[in-house]
């Protein structure tokens, strides 16, 4: 198989984010699912570079319109409830178990700092000049539209007639970079993944153009005030796109070390801010691109798309009170393949949970403990083993899906193991080569949990204290109960 650039290339360090969220929503499965995705490759990075040498950086979007709207119906001051919303958001990502290592807020005062030196420097660099914005504005995508974009004169993903606004703004020169970002996504094959969000955006730009786009929002109260003009606030995307040069240490020692990010873990909504406005932002700043942008696919819930109106967004947290954290890591990175659409369904979370979780990861772990401790005294004999699968290649080119399904397909072949010895009849012939045979599968099982790890953090490492330096810690607790 050809190795992607990503996979050869040695690193020292790894910088992932996931979208910093707009905080007028409550966290659903969509978000859990960018930010657990971006938690596994976090975990993995630090066990192999070592913890000081991975940032992962998550947030919330908080200088937007909707913060307004959304403050002014709770009735609540727009400083408490970005205070107080902020909050949840990262109290429900600690209750997922989420190992951020910043959570980046934009009114924080740092982001703010950056946000007023880009701008200043972009605009030192000739690429901000002034002029009147007259056209339609959705708050839904916090995105100026065209009609051309509207479905019977509604925005097509949130079902509203977009405002019609004409204000005098400052506009960034991004056709100028019209050229230069298309050659470089044509030379960096990994820039944009996977291909066919590569291939969207360079559609887009060969189709559509690049157009120069406003920057600022003259009517907004809340937000980021332009440097050079303080009449302005920073339109929401400038100032949230700065969010990963902020966490990064911008203005400080450590920026060196992080910059640029290794990677940007996106939903397939926000390419167009990711891949078209943030490289040009970022070359205009002086700054370098990140190494990856990759847009992963949309949950729909039974189908139906996630919407509030709908009211069918799934609480991740509810979900995890019942099966745990690692059930729905699993569900979401195991289900689909990373990059696609696909679909959730609690019924089919749940036959998940039940099939490879408490009957194959869960039941080979208790029978096999079970039976060392009848057989051996609940000791194992520590053999090296042979990896039936690496999975290096696959996770660092974010195969989530591949990684899961090869793990436990080498579980289903030890219990597979388990079934063909028979140990509970080898025994009154060959007490040796059962304590053989079973010393042999313990080994491996800990070895899928090492490569679990990432994956399965709580439940790698129930397994890791159970099996441990050649003893069987007896254990009481059920790994997977199942639900019916
Ligand atoms: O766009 N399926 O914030 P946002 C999968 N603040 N992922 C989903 C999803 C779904 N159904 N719904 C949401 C913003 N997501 C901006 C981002 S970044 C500088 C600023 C995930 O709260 C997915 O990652 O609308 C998507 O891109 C993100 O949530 C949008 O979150």
């Amino acid at each position: 198989m050809k190795k992607t650039t990503q996979q050869n290339q040695t690193r020292s360090k790894f910088y992932v984010t996931t979208p910093i969220y707009y905080i007028n929503d409550v966290p659903h499965i969509g978000h859990a699912y960018s930010t657990i995705a971006a938690d596994t490759l976090a975990r993995f990075y630090r066990d192999k570079l070592g913890k000081d040498n991975v940032l992962f950086v998550t947030g919330t979007d908080e200088n937007s319109q909707k913060s307004v709207d959304a403050a002014k119906k709770a009735e609540k001051s727009i400083q408490t409830y970005t205070d107080e919303t902020a909050q949840k958001w990262q109290g429900i990502f600690d209750n997922l178990g989420i190992t951020y290592d910043r959570f980046i807020r934009t009114t924080d005062t740092d982001h703010i700092a950056t946000v007023q030196d880009i701008l200043q420097k972009v605009y030192d660099n000739g690429d901000i000049y002034k002029g009147v914005y007259e056209g339609l504005y959705c708050v839904g995508h916090e995105a100026f539209m065209k009609e051309d974009d509207l479905v019977d004169g509604l925005c097509p993903d949130h079902k509203k007639a977009p405002e019609h606004i004409k204000e005098e703004n400052w506009f960034f020169k991004l056709s100028k970079y019209q050229d230069r970002l298309k050659h470089y996504i044509l030379d960096n094959p990994d820039f944009i993944q996977p291909q066919s969000r590569r291939n969207e955006v360079l559609s887009f730009i060969e189709t559509k153009g690049l157009e120069d786009f406003s920057i600022s929002r003259e009517t907004q109260e809340w937000g980021i005030r332009l440097p050079f003009d303080d009449s302005q606030v920073a339109y929401v995307w400038f100032d949230a796109l700065l969010n990963y040069v902020t966490a990064a240490g911008y203005g400080t020692d450590n920026f060196d070390k992080w910059w640029p990010a290794d990677l940007h873990i996106v939903g397939k909504d926000i390419i167009k801010f990711h891949c078209i406005y943030w490289p040009a932002m970022l070359w205009s700043a002086g700054l370098d691109l990140p190494r990856q942008v990759f847009a992963h696919g949309f949950f729909t819930i039974n189908g139906e798309k996630i919407s509030k109106s709908l009211g069918n967004a799934i609480d991740p947290t509810e979900l995890v009170q019942k099966y745990g954290n690692d059930a729905l890591r699993y569900y979401l990175l195991r289900e689909i393949t990373f990059g696609s659409d696909g679909d959730f369904s609690l019924q089919r979370f749940n036959d998940v949970y039940n099939s490879d979780l408490a009957n194959n990861l869960g039941n080979l772990t208790s029978r096999l403990s079970t039976m060392l401790i009848k057989y051996n005294n609940a000791k194992y004999n520590e053999v090296k083993v042979k990896p039936r699968y690496e999975y290096e290649d696959d996770i660092t080119s974010l195969k989530f899906h591949t990684c899961l399904s090869e793990l436990f397909s080498w579980l289903d072949s030890l219990n597979g193991a388990i079934e063909e010895n028979k140990p509970w009849e080898l025994f009154k012939t060959d007490p040796e080569k059962t304590v053989t045979v079973l010393s042999a599968i313990a080994c491996e099982l800990l070895l899928i949990t090492k490569y679990l790890e990432p994956f399965l953090p709580e439940s790698s490492k129930k397994v890791q204290a159970i099996f441990h330096n050649g003893v069987i810690t007896q254990n009481s607790e059920v790994l997977f109960p199942k639900f019916d």
